[in-house]
């Protein structure tokens, strides 16, 4: 009887010891790859601060680049590395020189943090963060900013019958409104992609704030994040610069033509 139970204790034990080690196999450092350096090029208040707050989510190392309080100082260190398409983000991985932000964040999830910040590659969610991954840039970004030149020439009469920025915008509620985040039930990668052109939407005035509750109550959550204040604190260290000018009136409400 005791051996028995001697024997049931080892088998219990055993299996303990194994569920442990395969928790730890499978969790964040071990699937990690090695990394090559990675230096981030950076403006303030811009669109790399997605990069450095990447890295800050990952705990994974990099170097920033940037000139302290002169957006013309730091777009001088990205036009050394990269003459040809001066952006912010430009970052170095190793000897390549790459641009675009998202392409950036999924290329090091892909290979150097495959199991972290997004869903599950089988699941639903996992189309829905990818599509909002895209969408950032992609569709809301870029009509965003297009209106924005637009009207801040010539403030609109009437809303556009193309998809506008409070469409652009709308479409992000409505997700918010059954989903706690933009990759569903946890913060993920296209979050940090979202915050930006959401920020620039109400920042310039570009859409109504008010008509955004959904967002506005996600931005608090997600500007509480400590790897989000850390981003702050080391790359945008004297707050908001070079702010551009706020449109005096955006498309008036109401439905599309
Ligand atoms: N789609 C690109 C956009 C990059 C971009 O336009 N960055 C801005 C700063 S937020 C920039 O470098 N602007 C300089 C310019 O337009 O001359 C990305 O997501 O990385």
């Amino acid at each position: 009887m005791n051996q028995h139970r001697i024997l049931m204790t080892l088998i219990i034990l055993s299996s303990f010891w194994t569920s442990t080690s395969y928790a730890e196999a499978t969790s964040p450092d071990s699937t990690r790859n090695a990394m090559p350096e990675l230096t981030i090029y950076h403006l303030e208040g811009r669109r790399s601060e997605r990069l450095v707050w990447l890295m800050e989510e990952l705990n994974l190392p990099y170097n920033l680049v940037f000139e302290r309080g002169s957006l013309a100082g730091s777009m001088a260190k990205i036009k050394a590395v990269n003459p040809d398409m001066p952006m912010a983000p430009t970052v170095t991985l190793g000897a390549q020189v790459l641009v675009e932000s998202g392409a950036i964040i999924e290329l090091l999830l892909g290979r150097y943090a495959p199991n972290e910040l997004h869903p599950p590659i089988d699941s639903n969610e996992y189309a829905s963060y990818l599509m909002w991954m895209h969408y950032a840039e992609g569709s809301l970004a870029a009509r965003l900013i297009a209106d924005y030149r637009i009207w801040l020439k010539e403030p609109p009469t009437e809303r556009s019958r193309l998809v506008d920025s409070e469409a652009t915008v709308q479409f992000a509620e409505n997700y918010l409104d059954k989903n706690a985040w933009f990759g569903g039930e946890d913060f993920s990668a296209a979050d940090i992609m979202m915050l930006f052109p959401l920020t620039l939407a109400t920042s310039l005035n570009i859409v109504d704030e008010a008509q955004f509750p959904k967002i506005a109550l996600w931005k608090e959550k997600v500007v509480a994040r400590p790897a989000y204040k850390r981003m702050l604190e080391k790359a945008r260290p004297d707050g908001m610069i070079g702010m551009l000018p706020k449109l005096p009136s955006h498309a008036p409400a109401g439905p599309r033509r």
